[in-house]
């Protein structure tokens, strides 16, 4: 059955927003334990709790061949060297792939398999499109001076699974190293730091 009032969404690529569709707010204080420098995210804290990111969903219909989507508008900035980021998440459904279309701003996802055996990251910016295979943890950064906004479409039934994610984190963190996006270990990353390995939370 065609639903009318499901078949046609707008939006402004520029702020990834859904005429009257409310977003969903992640603030800096709900992402205590994602930056690797601890000093730097208090310091930050400190200041003020500004929007880090904001999501629109829209679930047209749930059965089983059914897809979702979201907008999300990732705001530019750093905690100490690590750019501003998404939590990042498995799907709870592990087969579960997804598409993302960078739509305005510009910057990478990480990726990573779930034995933290491989890490990749991949440009995200206008006019790129980017595949995350099942089974792949998926995290969105920020690299810009201007919002980052883009569009994700995966399965209805993939669900999200933050709860891997929030215990070890990503293998890998994104720094700025002389003004360039850079993929570094976070246990080396930690260290430079001289905040130790201990505070390595992958197994
Ligand atoms: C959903 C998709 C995105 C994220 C968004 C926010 O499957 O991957 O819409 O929800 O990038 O990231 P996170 O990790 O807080 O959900
Ligand atoms: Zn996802």
């Amino acid at each position: 059955m065609l639903l009318a009032a499901h078949l046609l969404t707008r939006f402004d690529p520029h702020t990834g927003t859904i005429p009257g569709v409310g977003e969903s707010v992640r603030r800096l204080s709900e992402l205590a334990g994602y930056f690797a420098d601890e000093a730097a995210y208090g310091a930050a804290l400190s200041k003020g709790d500004p929007i880090v990111y904001a999501t629109s969903g829209a679930e047209p219909a749930a059965g089983a061949g059914d897809l979702h989507y979201a907008l999300a508008r990732l705001m530019p900035g750093r905690i100490g060297g690590e750019y501003y980021m998404t939590k990042g998440h498995y799907h709870a459904w592990r087969p579960a792939a997804e598409v993302y279309v960078g739509l305005s701003g510009s910057g990478a996802m990480l990726l990573e398999d779930e034995a933290g055996e491989e890490s990749s990251l991949v440009p995200l910016e206008a006019n790129s499109i980017v595949y995350v295979p099942g089974a792949t943890a998926h995290r969105t950064i920020n690299t810009g001076a201007t919002p980052l906004v883009y569009l994700g479409v995966y399965p209805a039934a993939a669900g999200h699974d933050y709860g891997a994610i929030a215990t070890r984190n990503f293998r890998s963190v994104v720094v700025e190293v002389n003004g360039q996006p850079t993929l570094l270990d976070r246990r080396e990353y930690l260290a430079a730091l001289g905040q130790g390995a201990g505070a390595y939370r992958h197994p």
